[in-house]
């Protein structure tokens, strides 16, 4: 497994730049400098950042035979929604393993809201991207967010283990998770993924000191590291906070 990881980490360790926040959020979270992909790229390239995750419009506008293309690795998500859908949480697969592979995409990634009302449609969905993914040598993550009316606190420790068991069972090589609240509540999650590597999923910006004690917090319960946006692109010094989050994770 660890060669299946081994081009989109540096010695078992990982920073992810997510920027499919335009399709899930909309351009509410952008700026003049944050709205233009270039920028986002130029950010995880001159970060040294692990990968750059795109759904498919932006991978093949932007990245596909760019010059960013030979400069980092892409992971390309392979679902989404947006924020203007009200009904119990889904998100459809709008892009395929081969259509990834095609656009440079050195892995793929799937959101799985468990305890949904359509939690069948996307096992099932994500149980052909780990097939069609592993077939082709690369990595399936999942991000995991328990999700829907029946999941009253989608951040409690137990709820964030039970996501990070799911990515495990269901064949993810990597599970993206949201922060649990403690070192402890995180530590239980990364040992109840096994052998799925954890890395957390960042959220909404925050106070700087914030989001570093959070990602020492995950680093010392065991992820290998972040898939985070807003907390970098929306950072008046995104190098900045790179360079301090990179200590924290690869030492
Ligand atoms: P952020 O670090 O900006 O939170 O990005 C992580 C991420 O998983 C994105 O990939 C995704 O667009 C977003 O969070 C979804 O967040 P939510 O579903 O909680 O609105």
């Amino acid at each position: 497994m660890a060669d299946l990881l081994s081009k989109i980490t540096t010695n078992g360790k990982a920073l992810y730049l997510a920027y499919d926040q335009g399709l899930e959020h909309g351009p509410i979270e952008f700026n003049e400098k944050c709205v233009d992909p270039n920028y986002v790229l130029d950010i995880a390239t001159a970060g040294g950042y692990n990968a750059i995750i795109f759904q498919k419009g932006i991978a093949s506008k932007y990245y596909k035979g760019s010059k960013y293309e030979q400069k980092i690795p892409l992971i390309l998500k392979l679902n989404g929604k947006t924020n203007l859908y009200k009904g119990e949480a889904y998100s459809p697969q709008i892009c395929e393993v081969d259509e990834a592979l095609k656009l440079g995409a050195s892995a793929v990634g799937y959101t799985i809201y468990a305890g949904s009302e359509h939690e069948a449609k996307m096992f099932k969905e994500f149980g052909k991207i780990v097939r069609d993914a592993h077939s082709h040598d690369i990595p399936a993550i999942g991000w995991i967010y328990p999700r829907g009316k029946n999941i009253p606190n989608d951040t409690a420790g137990e709820i964030i283990a039970y996501a990070a068991r799911i990515g495990l069972e269901l064949g993810a090589d990597i599970v993206k998770i949201k922060y649990s609240g403690s070192k402890e509540s995180f530590r239980w999650a990364v040992r109840s993924a096994g052998k799925t590597k954890v890395v957390l999923s960042g959220g909404v910006k925050v106070n700087e000191d914030q989001f570093l004690k959070v990602i020492k917090d995950i680093i010392d319960a065991g992820a290998i590291g972040a898939a985070i946006g807003r907390n970098i692109w929306q950072h008046e010094n995104p190098l900045e906070i790179t360079k301090k989050i990179k200590e924290i994770i690869f030492g």
